[in-house]
């Protein structure tokens, strides 16, 4: 038997399809003989692991690992699968070992990495264990040789999610448990149409694993899986994680043809620059068909930077994005990376001001605050700080204080992010999800929304940010939802 582990990822609305083990379990059917634990519903994954373990052969315990908290968890099972069953193989997958294959293999409770796409790597590494071979042919692996060294094998031609089979998702136990109300809906699903971006963004984590690469299910498909979910399960809503489902307009438009009569609503991500080249036909097939919201990364107010960045958008298109798609009734929701290294200050007060237009264009768009949170990236990290930080050379060390409040982005301690810069970023977040409190928080009331516009709006009306300590107490009174953090 093969155990699928997907350790806890974050607080309860995060209970959704554990979509990676549930890749890697499509294609181990009628080849292995394989369980699921997801520490997102199990509250003690271990015993789970100790109960298969004990009434079963296990071969290995293959582990989803994304950076953040779900490494933080897989960290104390891996071990103690390590300390109980030394002889057990344990595979990690996912992005966490995907960006630092190194840092994974430095841990003595993990043996094989996978590094992106995971199917076919993760069947040949089986084939390669089973028969006893080595595995130096299997692409996308690395590894520790017989010395301890590290062996990273080529990569993996990048595949079509067409060509594996579905996921199986009635291996997950009571399905419904996993479909959450939203804002979108009462059941509310996830889906992953394609894997990959064809962008080199110098900020994103996507880059260094797909280098451009990206391949989309076939829109029949998304619907056919989604109206299998409706009809077996009711599902009203579902939130598409694709890094970009709006690539080519005549296949959102075939897909928005299929999804229409399923009546969904739901969530996207797709590109400001690419959403704007849409026809006014498309977008309003993309309303009619469910379309709620729409992530664009928006990043900058500053061309020079968004040019640096890589990012093959300006500043412009994102005002034009913000006033266009209103009469469509899509709300778009604009992330911005805050704290350009190369003058920190300045960059935070105009991408402040920009926001500020976005509002007036447009008041239902919605905002996410980002600090700048650097991943190593093949083309050079931008604002000029390679050779400034020092990534941890353990999972242990990412584990730390000091590198997890790194990774969810709470407390960066950036060397070129002065102090009151960070607090001048952190309060205007406070301030603006106050006075425009988000439609993603079903739980916030007609009253609770009433309150927080109240104490806010003065500070908003003229920019005082400067600690809004009883805007961040109404806030945590009241428990708000943080779409930075939570929808993606
Ligand atoms: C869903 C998601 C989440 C969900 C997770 C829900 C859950 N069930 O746990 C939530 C909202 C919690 C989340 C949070 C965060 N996320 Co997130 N998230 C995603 C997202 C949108 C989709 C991931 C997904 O399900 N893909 C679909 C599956 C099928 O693909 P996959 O996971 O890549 O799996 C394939 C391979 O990786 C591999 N594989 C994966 N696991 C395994 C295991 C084994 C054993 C094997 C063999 C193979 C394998 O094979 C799979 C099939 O090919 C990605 C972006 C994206 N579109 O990929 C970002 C992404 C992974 N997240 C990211 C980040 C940074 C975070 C946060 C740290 C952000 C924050 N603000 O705090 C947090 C914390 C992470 C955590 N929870 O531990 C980054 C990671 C890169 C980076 N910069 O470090 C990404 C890439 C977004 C981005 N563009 O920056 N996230």
């Amino acid at each position: 038997m093969i155990i699928l582990l997907h350790p806890r990822s974050g607080r309860p609305h995060n209970r959704r399809f554990p979509l990676s083990i549930l890749s890697i379990g499509a294609v181990l059917e009628g080849n292995a003989d394989y369980a699921i634990v997801d520490g997102n519903l199990d509250p003690h994954p271990e015993l789970a692991l100790d109960r298969l373990i004990a009434s079963h052969h296990v071969e290995a315990v293959a582990v989803s690992v994304m950076p953040g908290p779900q490494m933080v968890t897989a960290i104390p099972l891996s071990k103690h699968i390590r300390g109980r069953y030394p002889k057990i193989p344990i595979v990690w997958g996912g992005y966490f070992p995907s960006l630092y294959a190194d840092t994974a293999l430095n841990a003595g409770y993990v043996d094989f990495a996978i590094r992106g796409q995971g199917e076919d790597t993760f069947l040949e590494w089986l084939a390669a264990l089973r028969a006893g071979r080595g595995f130096a042919a299997v692409r996308g692996l690395s590894y520790k040789d017989q010395f301890g060294l590290h062996v990273h094998n080529p990569e993996r031609p990048l595949r079509s999610p067409n060509d594996f089979p579905r996921l199986p998702y009635h291996r997950l136990g009571d399905v419904r448990r996993y479909l959450l109300p939203t804002y979108l809906g009462r059941r509310t699903a996830v889906h992953h149409a394609s894997i990959g971006c064809p962008y080199r963004c110098r900020f994103c984590g996507v880059v260094p694993i797909f280098e451009s690469r990206q391949k989309t299910e076939d829109p029949a498909r998304t619907a056919a899986v989604l109206e299998g979910l409706q009809r077996d399960y009711g599902i009203d809503a579902v939130q598409f994680y694709d890094n970009n489902f709006f690539l080519s307009e005549s296949r959102a438009m075939e897909q928005a043809e299929l999804l229409a009569p399923l009546n969904l609503r739901w969530w996207a991500e797709g590109r400001v620059d690419t959403l704007l080249r849409y026809s006014d036909s498309t977008l309003a097939a993309l309303k009619r068909a469910g379309a709620t919201m729409i992530f664009c990364g928006a990043e900058s107010s500053n061309n020079r930077v968004l040019a640096d960045m890589n990012k093959q958008l300006t500043a412009e298109q994102t005002l034009e994005l913000a006033e266009r798609i209103r009469k469509f009734g899509i709300i778009p929701e604009f992330s911005f990376v805050f704290g350009d290294p190369r003058d920190p200050e300045t960059d935070t007060r105009d991408t402040i001001r920009f926001i500020r237009k976005i509002k007036r264009l447009n008041p239902q768009a919605e905002i996410i605050v980002q600090h700048y949170i650097p991943t190593p990236s093949p083309d050079g990290m931008y604002g000029g700080i390679d050779g400034q930080i020092q990534f941890p050379r353990t999972p242990d060390e990412w584990a730390s204080q000091r590198w997890y409040d790194y990774t969810i982005r709470r407390d960066p301690a950036l060397p070129w992010l002065p102090g009151q810069v960070k607090r001048l970023i952190d309060d205007f977040e406070i301030v603006i999800s106050a006075r425009w409190p988000t439609v993603q928080d079903a739980h916030l009331g007609r009253w609770g929304r009433a309150l927080l516009k109240g104490i806010s709006s003065w500070r908003y009306a003229v920019g005082f940010y400067d600690f809004p300590l009883e805007v961040a107490w109404a806030q945590k009174l009241m428990t708000l939802r943080k779409p930075r953090m939570e929808s993606l």
